[in-house]
């Protein structure tokens, strides 16, 4: 039994059943929870429970998909948004790497969330009525936009956010094409049923960081190479349009991309009302509502 350790605030200990952020090397965690916790009706998640992930072909329409990327591009050139926390830019470039809180800065956005071709798939999968925990747009420029390196969301989102339990799943829905060439996604099939305790204690403050190049609460190479030899990799490409729907937990990152073809996507997270943030598990404070949000008002239609 793995009590949490209590910081100075006065916090009763609580047993943690995803410990991470140690001193020391841990054993690899079976999944404790479902992966499925409702029931999946729709063809296109008849593979969630077992890979973790489902791709929708055409999620948005063409007419959608230069309508929301329009959206994307407004914000990103958005002299207001320009000094604004939610506003990540590369580390290297000074281009905008990410705008988090998009379904707050774009009504077109928090419609779609909406939507019960969007929801409902989360719905499905969580078994309960859900809220929107993160979204954000990952922009992914040409040229020089960097990747994301190999990591499970549910492990940010519990040590840093405290979330209990992996009963959120993100929707990616590509606002471009993507290619293998341009940085897309990849993912560990069946990884989600595996919990990566990561090594090194989380820093104060050390998110805005974090979300250009994270360095804290990233497996071990030797972590990714057994997770790689067991599940394997695939790459999610798909034309725009497309979305991939993937669980907290599945090991994913993505390459730097150095073609001239940008790989932006929309991120929708979804968690299930019946997993709402507490404390963080393993850092200081909670990060800043616009990354974990602290408002469970369940999404209606
Ligand atoms: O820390 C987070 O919440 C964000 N970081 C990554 C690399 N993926 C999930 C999320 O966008
Ligand atoms: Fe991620």
């Amino acid at each position: 039994m793995v009590l949490q350790h209590t910081n100075s605030r006065l916090q009763t200990a609580r047993f943690d059943r995803y410990p991470t952020r140690l001193g020391v090397p841990a054993p690899h965690l079976e999944r404790a929870d479902p992966a499925v916790w409702g029931t999946v009706d729709s063809k296109e998640l008849a593979a969630f429970d077992t890979d973790g992930f489902a791709i929708l072909d055409a999620l948005l329409t063409p007419a959608e998909v230069a309508e929301f990327s329009a959206e994307i591009h407004r914000l990103a050139e958005d002299p207001a948004l320009r000094d604004d926390d939610r506003l990540i830019v590369e580390k290297s470039s000074n281009r905008v790497r990410s705008i988090f809180e998009v379904h707050k800065l774009s009504s077109a956005v928090a419609e779609l969330a909406r939507e019960e071709r969007v929801v409902g798939l989360a719905r499905q999968v969580l078994g309960s009525e859900v809220y929107v925990h993160q979204s954000r747009v990952n922009y992914m420029p040409g040229f020089r936009g960097t990747g994301f390196y190999w990591h499970s969301d549910f492990e940010t989102w519990h040590a840093e956010d405290g979330m209990p339990a992996p009963r959120a799943v993100s929707l990616s829905i590509a606002l471009t094409d993507n290619y293998p060439i341009n940085g897309s996604l990849m993912v560990m099939p069946g990884s989600h049923r595996t919990f990566v305790p990561c090594l090194g204690s989380t820093p104060a403050e050390h998110y805005r960081e974090s979300l250009q190049e994270q360095e804290i609460g990233v497996p071990t190479t030797e972590d990714i190479t057994s997770l790689a030899k067991q599940y394997g990799i695939s790459q999610f490409t798909g034309r725009a349009g497309s979305a991939l729907l993937f669980d907290s937990n599945l090991m994913h990152g993505s390459s730097n991309n150095i073609t001239p073809f940008p790989r932006a996507n929309i991120f929708l997270v979804f968690n299930s009302v019946e997993n709402t943030l507490v404390e963080p598990f393993a850092a200081p404070a909670p990060r800043p509502a616009y990354i974990g949000s602290r408002d469970f008002t369940p999404l209606s239609a």
